[in-house]
């Protein structure tokens, strides 16, 4: 657990061990002078596979520093994205519920992890699980009462035995009404199957970044410079006080249908908020300060990872934030914020969506 309480591991909710929290980076660098070339607009090649849009080539300045931005969001850096397909929307349960009729896929969550699987996310030295707490579950945000302390991420994610997918409030919960709210409780074991089913791919994080800012590369946030007003959200977010008291001034406790806000430039809707995103590479908090090239072309991440707050445990990146996000707290819905997170770990603000390469297309 790294960032104000976003994402914890399953492991780590479930059997102790929670650390502290992220700060925000107080590094005043500023972000570098423009001096990219414009991104160049290529034109889509072909027509759109069914809900996708085409994010065109090009260079942008990936990274923020200073602000709200946190350590590992610099140094900013010229990167070049070559153009690509990309879902629209984040994958709703309707979507999912393709792939699992016609694949019988079991998720993560739906099954009893193994005493391996959950030491592995465990500082070394952690005593082991008794045997009756392996059971199948995923995080569950439950909203305390009260004001609780924020750096105990504990106060409000329960490790919930029978929550899943298909009942993402609990095991007492269901899909009803719930068609085109993105899926949750999906770790990127189970968006890599989904990709793969359908012949997509998750995002690299820097084509998912270059997708989120819509071509405004200095803009903090991805509908702009204008900070988020709570009394009419630009996005699905939190609104009151983070974690128990929620205004839904943005109409939503929880998920949102997908597309429910205006989309960016680009016509991708919900890259900031409603459920954090899964992509493609491994997380490190250096990978940024690790690149050296003037301008790195279409980069896939480190080959493998490290979250300096919890180094014995792989993680992926995941991106754009959730209906979990308060300034007050995590400004996660910014296009250059990063998190971590366990890659067999689903949570009740985790989705994705996918994207697709001209060449990677049936018959191309
Ligand atoms: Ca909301």
């Amino acid at each position: 657990m790294r960032v104000p309480g976003l994402v914890v591991t399953c492991a780590l909710v479930a059997f102790g061990g929670l650390g502290g929290c992220g700060q925000a980076s107080t590094d005043p660098t500023p972000a570098p002078p423009a001096g990219a070339e414009p991104a160049a607009q290529d034109a889509a090649p072909s027509d759109a596979p069914p809900g996708m849009v085409w994010i065109p080539a090009g260079r942008f300045r990936m990274g923020a520093v200073g602000g709200e931005a946190r350590s590992d969001e610099g140094p900013v850096h010229e990167v070049e994205v070559s153009g690509f397909w990309m879902d629209a929307t984040e994958v709703t349960n309707r979507e999912f519920a393709r792939f699992v009729d016609a694949t019988a896929y079991v998720t993560v969550a739906e099954r009893a992890p193994t005493l391996d699987e959950i030491m592995a996310q465990l500082p070394p030295g952690t005593a082991p699980p008794p045997e009756e707490d392996l059971v199948a579950a995923s995080l569950l945000f439950i909203p305390p009462n009260q004001p609780v302390p924020l750096g105990d991420p504990s106060r409000w994610w329960a490790w919930a035995p029978g929550t899943d997918w298909r009942h993402p409030e609990g095991p007492s919960s269901s899909l009803d009404g719930r068609d085109d709210h993105p899926v949750v409780h999906v770790c990127w074991d189970d968006a890599v199957a989904y990709a793969s089913w359908a012949g997509k791919r998750l995002p690299t994080e820097a084509e998912w970044e270059r997708a989120a800012r819509g071509g405004t590369d200095d803009a903090p946030y991805v509908w702009g410079e204008t900070p988020v007003d709570e009394a009419d959200p630009q996005a699905n977010l939190w609104q009151g006080s983070f974690p128990h008291v929620n205004t839904t001034a943005d109409g939503f406790m929880r998920t949102a249908p997908v597309g429910s806000f205006a989309p960016n430039d680009y016509g991708l809707h919900d890259m900031a908020g409603n459920v954090w995103e899964w992509c493609a590479d491994w997380y490190r908090a250096d990978t940024y300060a690790a690149r050296t090239d003037p301008v790195v072309v279409d980069p896939t991440g480190p080959v493998s990872s490290l979250d300096p707050d919890e180094p014995w445990a792989p993680k992926r990146v995941e991106r754009g934030g959730s209906f979990l996000c308060h300034a007050s707290y995590c400004s996660s819905y910014r296009p250059s914020a990063r998190m971590p997170g366990s890659p067999d770990t689903g949570a009740s603000h985790l989705g994705f969506r996918c994207v697709l390469s001209e060449a990677e297309r049936p018959g191309r």
